[in-house]
């Protein structure tokens, strides 16, 4: 018999990238994504279906098994911390770098530091290593305007080209991590169904090789 396996992929700029690496890998989902609002999809392989998730809930679905294998952004897995997970192939997709910013031509102020972000518990691990104290405010969207308005002195987010922080007169500052999206694996399904999953990763990991 053969398993039957789910994998939860994130919704918006990561999903398109996916797509292709699953093609190769022998899957394809039958329905239009972008058209349908379902958000279980059947693919070519009868064996394997499909969650769309927002990024965020991606690793808390594999970890609680509810997915065997899952897509998100590095910087997703480093908020979620790495519990139950397994974390196989970096797919070298939706690259990007999660950085500090703050207001141009502005120095952070000497003592305790107030930091807007939605990686509350990433910027709370990066300050304490460095050593500074500092007060981290969950914002769940615009962490650009928070300098801006005086709710911070720095942010903490991705960036890309930079042309979004300087839209908003805003420079970035110290580099934390490159970030890619990620394959993850739940730890039981990894030994459970090695038979069915070893086979994703194997042509996944070939197509991402093929594209370096
Ligand atoms: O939209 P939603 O709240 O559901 O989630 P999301 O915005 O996190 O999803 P999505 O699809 O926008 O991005 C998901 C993942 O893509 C992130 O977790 C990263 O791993 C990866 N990624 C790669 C990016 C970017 N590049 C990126 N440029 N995520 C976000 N951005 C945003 C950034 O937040 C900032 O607003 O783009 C802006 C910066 O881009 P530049 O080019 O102006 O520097
Ligand atoms: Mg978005």
């Amino acid at each position: 018999m053969t398993d039957s396996i789910t994998i939860a992929l994130s919704k918006g700029r990561i999903l398109d990238e996916t797509l292709p690496l699953l093609k190769e890998a022998g899957i394809e989902l039958v329905d239009d994504v972008k058209k349908s609002r379902k958000l279980v999809f059947p693919t070519t392989d009868p064996n394997v279906r499909v969650l769309i998730l927002r990024a965020t809930d991606v690793p808390t679905y594999v970890q609680y098994g509810g997915a065997d294998l899952g897509v998100t952004g590095k910087d997703v897995l480093m908020e979620h911390g790495g519990d139950g997970l397994y974390e196989p192939l970096d797919l070298n997709i939706s690259r990007c770098r999660l950085m500090t910013a703050g207001k141009k031509d502005t120095e952070a102020p000497e003592g305790r530091l107030r930091v807007a972000t939605k990686f509350v518990n990433l910027a709370r691990r990066y300050y304490s290593a460095q050593g500074r104290q500092a007060d981290i405010i969950k914002l769940y969207g615009a962490m650009e305007l928070a300098p801006i308005l005086g709710l911070a002195d720095e942010i903490v987010d991705i960036v890309d080209t930079g042309n979004t922080l300087k839209a908003n007169g805003l420079e970035p500052r110290e580099l934390i991590e490159h970030i890619s999206s990620r394959l993850v694996v739940n730890r039981a399904s990894m030994k459970m169904k090695h038979a069915g999953i070893n086979p994703i990763i194997e042509k996944m990991s070939a197509a991402v090789e093929k594209r370096r």
